[in-house]
């Protein structure tokens, strides 16, 4: 979604779903999903294996220095239970939980060896009537989860005070300083405080196997969400219905989540480059900009395509769009082991710049992507790349005075030999764009049946007709929906 400081933007992966009440038979498309994965699950658990967990846990307790501890916790709970719990991406890479409270607590002494304790609270049977069985004390087993022991969150103060005596560093993560009273935690003179941030940012910046499986089916299902919103935009909708189907296929293919706002800029909203309020109604002739990802199993896809609400490019959308479609490939093309992020920006603002619109590019060309949308802020735009990261390439103009912004995103795994586009299966040029829009008719464009919806009458502030293809009022009383 941002642009060097960081634009975000989602993308949709490409795929054709077999989608509707002729196709219940529908096999795999040619990218091979079918209309429900059936291997989310093993995705998941393979992508958070414990001997995978484990062993990331080491490699940043080999990063601490000798005499130190690290201190992660995890998101606290919401104040109702029924409110949405996120956990934080550092916790989630090395413990694979979604809940809190817990702790993870790493110990290294002075001859560099190390201790890797994992704090759970008690199994509550009270909360369980609520929420659910979760991962407790009482359920987990240490050498399964491949930690060096479990405790119980109770004694977290007791533990860390006594680690602390023998230590000259306290890595911290997920918990301020100031509030370390808070738990009772002591620091003695002599112990450096110091954030435990960058190290695991730092590891988490080259992604093994299992997360870029977990990332490209993010992709994937976006891509299917991308496609879903071309197939079914029409003039009369507003943003938050083409919001409202690509976030039905996220759900529908098992991301549960959207990785941010989903951005759906239409007509002048097109050029705001993190608009999400999505409640404009769409004319004819407006271009959308559509900027989202899927979370699926908390890795977030960012993919952004820019199309045109009646299915056909005007001759000026289109002079635009192709001067930013040659920018971010040439932004592709820069990425490559050894180049940085600041080289891919410049290869995609050159082609802007000597197209003459340099100044309506106002963003970055790329940030990180995984655990987090922007995966993370603590990773220079100077790092070096290697084969295993992954970022955004997205290069946008946005002319206000025209009401023409286009931006185009895809999400791009650095290899050995260059790069891996890895949302390359949605649509990106204009005629695959208007090929694919020509006659579709996407799940967000079907009729639903007529609902009753009260204190709607006919008046004169009913939409005139050139506002849309089709009245959307067809009575007194009954709005059909599309
Ligand atoms: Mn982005």
């Amino acid at each position: 979604m941002r642009l060097n400081s960081a634009i975000p933007v989602m993308c949709l992966g490409a795929f054709i779903l077999a989608f509707g009440a002729n196709q219940t038979n529908a096999g795999p498309d040619k990218t091979g999903l079918t209309q429900r994965p059936t291997d989310n699950e093993t995705l998941i658990k393979n992508g958070f294996k414990h001997t995978v967990l484990s062993k990331r846990r080491r490699a940043l307790l080999k990063k601490l220095p000798n005499s130190s501890v690290l201190l992660l916790a995890a998101a606290r709970p919401p104040a109702e239970d029924y409110d949405p719990y996120r956990q934080f991406p550092d916790f989630l890479y090395l413990t694979g939980l979604e809940q809190g409270p817990c702790y993870l607590l790493l110990i290294k002494n002075d001859k560099g060896q190390g201790q890797d304790i994992l704090l759970l609270p008690r199994r509550d049977r009270y909360k369980e009537m609520w929420e659910g069985k979760k991962p407790s004390l009482n359920s987990e087993s240490a050498t399964e989860r491949g930690h060096s022991s479990l405790e119980d969150t109770r004694k977290l103060s007791k533990l860390v005070n006594a680690a602390l005596k023998n230590s000259k560093s306290f890595y911290l993560g997920g918990l301020k300083k100031k509030k370390l009273g808070d738990w009772d935690i002591k620091v003695p003179s002599g112990v450096s405080v110091k954030s435990a941030t960058l190290a695991i940012a730092k590891l988490r910046l080259v992604k093994d196997a299992g997360e870029i499986a977990l990332l490209e089916r993010a992709i994937d299902i976006t891509a299917a969400a991308q496609i879903e919103a071309m197939k079914s935009i029409r003039a009369g909708q507003y943003e938050y219905e083409v919001q409202a189907c690509i976030e039905y296929m996220f759900k529908r293919y098992g991301a549960r989540l959207p990785a941010f706002n989903s951005i759906c800029g239409s007509g002048p909203k097109s050029c705001v480059l993190h608009y999400s309020a999505n409640t404009r109604r769409m004319k004819k002739g407006d271009l959308i900009v559509a900027d989202v990802g899927a979370n699926f199993a908390g890795y977030c896809a960012d993919v952004t395509r820019t199309f045109p609400i009646s299915g056909t490019f005007s001759p000026r959308q289109r002079e635009i769009y192709n001067i930013v479609l040659k920018a971010q490939e040439a932004g592709i093309r820069a990425v490559k082991p050894g180049a940085t992020l600041r080289d891919v920006h410049r290869a995609a603002s050159n082609v802007i710049r000597k197209a003459g619109y340099g100044r309506y590019f106002q963003h970055g060309t790329s940030h990180w992507l995984g655990l987090e949308t922007h995966d993370t802020q603590q990773i220079s735009l100077n790092t070096v790349l290697k084969p295993g990261m992954v970022l955004t390439v997205e290069p946008g103009i946005y002319i206000a005075a025209e009401e023409i912004g286009v931006r185009i995103e895809d999400d791009v795994l650095v290899t050995k030999k260059g790069c891996r586009v890895l949302s390359n299966g949605v649509p990106k040029t204009v005629d695959e764009i208007e090929k694919i829009m020509k006659n579709a008719k996407g799940i967000g464009a079907r009729k639903v049946a007529p609902v009753i919806l009260r204190g709607i009458k006919k008046s004169k502030a009913e939409p005139k007709k050139e506002d849309s293809e089709k009245n959307p009022l067809s009575g007194p009383t009954k709005r059909r929906l599309y």
